[in-house]
């Protein structure tokens, strides 16, 4: 496509202006004349030669289009009568270079904003620019729209009309169709007509298709008044600002190519959403905030880069009051709705507007994000996670993981909530569940390699941090080595408990015969676990069962300490009762003398408490132990009985799941 710039005339009507070089180089800013813009206009939207037909002031033209540095290919092209003809003879003089192209064409007086030019230049069909908002003008051209094409332009039509600029995008055949017709009247001597007189004769072989710009700037400048009305204009374009969201962690072309369209229309801020939001909304961030925000710094046009600390775009869209919103059309159903809803309603209080564009779906950037996925996987980066997590969001929540099923499910469960997505953080494998699937007491029967392997069933098929439930971490000479083993398989933390001798499920509390471990050996236990580490991020919880058992308060923060002090990297306080005083008072207590050591919780019996209030409590990890396993139970049970109480399948059916939906759980790979 070629750019064709009709720049010949004398522009008589700007008086003293034009006194000493073409219309065209009239300053519109500081910065820009009305050629200028356009030639930079021009390059921004990738067209890289350009035709300008000139006459008055001819080199002073030429030279000042050079001087501009404009990385274009000029062809100028002199129409010497230009004193007495009008442009479409300047168009006739052009016509060897033009004719076997696409073509821009626009009057070298027309001052518009990149948007527009955009908005024609992705139009299939040739077209035309229009407002149907702005007042039809007195003197200047209009077009007859019929049936969605363009039938006559002219200044002379009031009826049926809307206000038009002659900016044009012509696909060749249609360009074809008026040069000839062009021609054919500059050759009968017609020469001082408007090019479009010619157009209206031809225009039923044209597909020319009105392009409405509504009340973006684009008009011309005849006269000095037009000039201040464009400069006020421009004046208030300048100022506008854009704000965009992003949660990427991974750049492609899609990116960049919805940042070069915001850039357009104002000053770009963008928003990067903390590491927290991430991480809820999708998966961990591969790259941590601090860095995903200099990645935008770094993009051309970017102006500004804030933080995002939430999905919702509240906070940032109240304090910046962007002129407006970008976004892709991804967002319109789904998940976000009320995420776009809430924007929408934010912008229309103050008149911002939302502007969306197609969202592009990259294949690429899919394949990528699968990889960045199985890369979250590897041991290092999984250990490493949960220490993270729990930095990031003060709480997290883990829950019961006892196979690759449910596993998947603890990895891919996720429910909306305020617009964005709510899921578990972490894998809980848990000496409950491990051995009630095996159909075994929970008793340390179910040995450590039986253990290793679930865990390693679970980590083939997810990416989430594990929290491995260690019992009583047995013999310290074999914690050592389990110590050593769950780090080279990806665990981030092991929980082992102050018992010793033959471990029963902590649920039982005193009902059966348990013993706790004595404070210096169960502290020399942790303390040879230390020693064995070898990451930096892996971490020992110690759990203490004196609430369990009956010791009281002070036994249990005198574990604490020790504990601590013998290297513990959290402390997990465990409890039976429904109530959820005796867990508070701990909490409280403990935080009383210690403020960082991450606490931990298993609300099974105190099930009333929500994450908040655990959270403003100072507990930082719930675990969430059983659910999974006690769930199933009676469905399996349920589906068991239906079989045999009616001799067949067919009504258990309807409580089961069907295969497919089973089968899409799975990860193809
Ligand atoms: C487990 O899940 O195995 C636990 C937690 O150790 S509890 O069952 O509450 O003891
Ligand atoms: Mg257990």
């Amino acid at each position: 496509m070629k750019a064709l710039i009709l720049n010949s005339g004398m522009g008589k009507r700007m008086g003293v202006l034009t006194a000493e070089y073409p219309k065209c180089m009239t300053e519109i800013s500081s910065t820009e004349t009305i050629l200028s813009r356009q030639l930079k206009l021009i390059f921004a939207a990738g067209i890289k030669e350009v035709v300008i037909t000139t006459g008055y002031y001819n080199s002073v033209l030429i030279e000042y289009c050079k001087s501009l540095n404009i990385p274009l290919h000029f062809t100028f092209v002199n129409n010497p009568l230009y004193a007495d003809t009008n442009y479409i003879y300047s168009i006739y003089c052009a016509r060897d270079v033009i004719c076997d192209d696409d073509i821009l064409l626009m009057h070298g007086d027309i001052v518009f904003e990149a948007t527009v030019l955009d908005g024609m230049l992705a139009q299939k069909s040739s077209c035309m620019k229009v407002s149907t908002t702005k007042p039809l003008p007195e003197k200047d051209f209009k077009a007859i729209v019929l049936n969605g094409r363009i039938k006559k332009i002219g200044v002379e039509y009031f009826t049926d009309a809307v206000e038009a600029q002659a900016l044009y995008k012509l696909n060749k055949g249609d360009w074809q169709a008026w040069l000839k017709e062009i021609c054919r009247y500059c050759e009968n001597n017609e020469r001082n007509c408007y090019a479009e007189k010619a157009f209206n004769v031809i225009s039923e072989k044209c597909s020319l298709i009105p392009f409405d710009a509504q009340d973006s700037l684009c008009t011309e400048i005849d006269t000095p008044e037009d000039l201040a009305v464009v400069k006020n204009e421009l004046e208030r374009i300048e100022k506008r600002t854009v704000y965009m969201c992003f949660s990427t962690d991974i750049l492609h072309s899609g990116h960049i190519s919805i940042i070069r369209k915001a850039e357009k229309l104002g000053k770009l801020v963008i928003g990067v959403l903390s590491d927290e939001a991430v991480s809820s909304y999708k998966r961990f961030p591969l790259i941590p905030f601090e860095e995903r925000k200099s990645m935008f710094e770094n993009i051309r046009g970017v102006r500004k880069v804030v933080e995002q600390r939430t999905l919702s775009y509240k906070e940032n869209l109240e304090q910046l009051k962007p002129t407006y919103v970008v976004h892709g059309d991804d967002w319109i159903n789904g998940i976000q709705k009320p995420i776009r809803d809430e924007v929408c309603s934010i912008l229309a209080s103050y008149g911002g507007k939302l502007v969306e564009y197609p969202y592009s779906v990259d294949s690429k950037y899919a394949e990528l994000d699968k990889r960045a996925r199985s890369e979250l996987a590897t041991p290092d980066l999984r250990r490493a996670r949960l220490k993270k997590a729990l930095a990031m969001k003060g709480l997290i929540t883990a829950m019961e993981a006892h196979s690759g099923l449910t596993g998947l499910i603890v990895e891919n469960t996720i429910v909306e909530e305020c617009g964005g997505a709510h899921q578990f953080d972490a894998m809980w494998v848990s000496s409950l569940c491990d051995s009630t699937t095996k159909g075994k007491p929970d008793i340390e029967l179910v040995d450590m390699t039986s253990r290793f392997r679930t865990i390693d069933d679970i980590c083939e098929v997810t990416t989430k941090p594990i929290i491995f439930d260690g019992d009583t971490g047995g013999l310290v000479e074999h914690f050592v080595y389990t110590v050593r083993s769950l780090e080279r398989m990806g665990v981030s933390m092991v929980i082992i408990e102050d018992k010793t001798g033959l471990k029963k499920n902590s649920l039982f509390g005193t009902e059966v015969s348990q013993r706790q471990d004595s404070i210096e050996n169960f502290s020399e236990k942790i303390r040879a676990g230390k020693r064995a580490q070898r990451t930096k991020d892996f971490m020992i919880c110690a759990r203490i069962e004196s609430l369990i058992l009956e010791q009281g308060m002070q036994d249990a923060l005198r574990r604490a300490v020790a504990f601590t002090d013998a290297g513990a990297d959290a402390i997990m306080i465990h409890s039976r009762k429904k109530d959820p005083s005796e867990i508070f008072e701990f909490v409280e207590k403990f935080r009383e003398q210690n403020k960082s050591t991450p606490l931990v919780v298993v609300p099974t019996s105190f099930n009333t408490v929500t994450e908040e209030e655990f959270k403003e409590r100072g507990v930082n990890i719930v675990i969430y132990a059983n659910q999974l396993t006690r769930a199933s139970v009676p469905a399996m049970q349920k589906a068991a009985k239906l079989i045999l109480a009616k001799h067949r399948a067919k009504e258990c059916d309807e409580i089961c799941m069907p295969f497919n939906e089973i089968i899409r759980l799975i990860p193809e790979e």
